[in-house]
């Protein structure tokens, strides 16, 4: 398979942060580019992030990975409720805002439809992608999703996968906006919702593409 596989860390509704690294690395059609998920929540546009997306799942092969945010959303688009006060409080709220709605079940359809259709987790020859963490010694399509989504590196990191292939992984905010490498693992997630950035990763040479909340190139100049 010709082009590159990328990996693209957590977005946050930072619309403009994404439009800038799919630009700065030219993303292409043979690219394979997988989105590590949390499209949503806390930045100001959430549905314009949602909606590149789409746009870009015909500019590239885009393998999208279902975030925590991304989950919270879509349970709460079949109008159970449950968790809609504690979604608002973790960046909910803005989401709403984006959409000009007051729940996600009034969120357009081909947005819901993009969200249920990411994946658990990507697997390539060498790598495996999950949006949080992973139990070492399950095989991937035996990983519990609370621990795929929710699992913070901080509370408990994984060792190397039974695989032997190295992790890609993005929710664990890394605030010293360093791509945190124990060659095994990568955590790209560098709190763009923060004081960070969001990284856009060529798996294969560790080339990176960063830019800050407004676009423009991370570290600034
Ligand atoms: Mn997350």
């Amino acid at each position: 398979m010709s082009g590159r596989l990328l990996a693209l860390g957590d977005i946050h509704g930072y619309t403009a942060a994404l439009d800038a690294v799919v630009a700065a690395a030219e993303v292409g059609v043979e690219d394979t580019l997988v989105a590590l998920g949390d499209f949503v929540d806390r930045g100001p546009d959430s549905r314009g992030t949602v909606q590149r997306l789409i746009e870009l799942s015909s500019r590239c092969r885009l393998a999208p990975i279902l975030g925590n945010h991304d989950e919270m959303v879509l349970s709460l688009s079949t109008g159970s409720g449950v968790g809609f006060g504690d979604w608002l409080r973790f960046g909910g709220e803005a989401t709403l805002a984006s959409y000009e709605c007051t729940s996600p079940e009034q969120f357009p359809e081909e947005h819901l439809a993009f969200l249920r259709a990411c994946l658990p987790y990507y697997e390539a020859d060498q790598h495996f992608f999950v949006h949080a963490s992973y139990i070492k010694e399950l095989p991937l399509d035996k990983q519990p999703t609370e621990v795929l989504r929710w699992d913070s590196l901080r509370y408990r990191l994984p060792g190397p996968h039974c695989s032997g292939k190295k992790a890609i992984v993005g929710h664990t905010a890394q605030k010293d906006a360093q791509v945190l490498d124990l060659d095994y693992l990568k955590c790209i997630d560098t709190w763009i919702y923060g004081d960070g950035c969001l990284t856009l990763l060529d798996v294969d040479t560790g080339q990176l593409w960063q830019a800050d909340k407004t676009g423009h190139p991370f570290p600034s100049e």
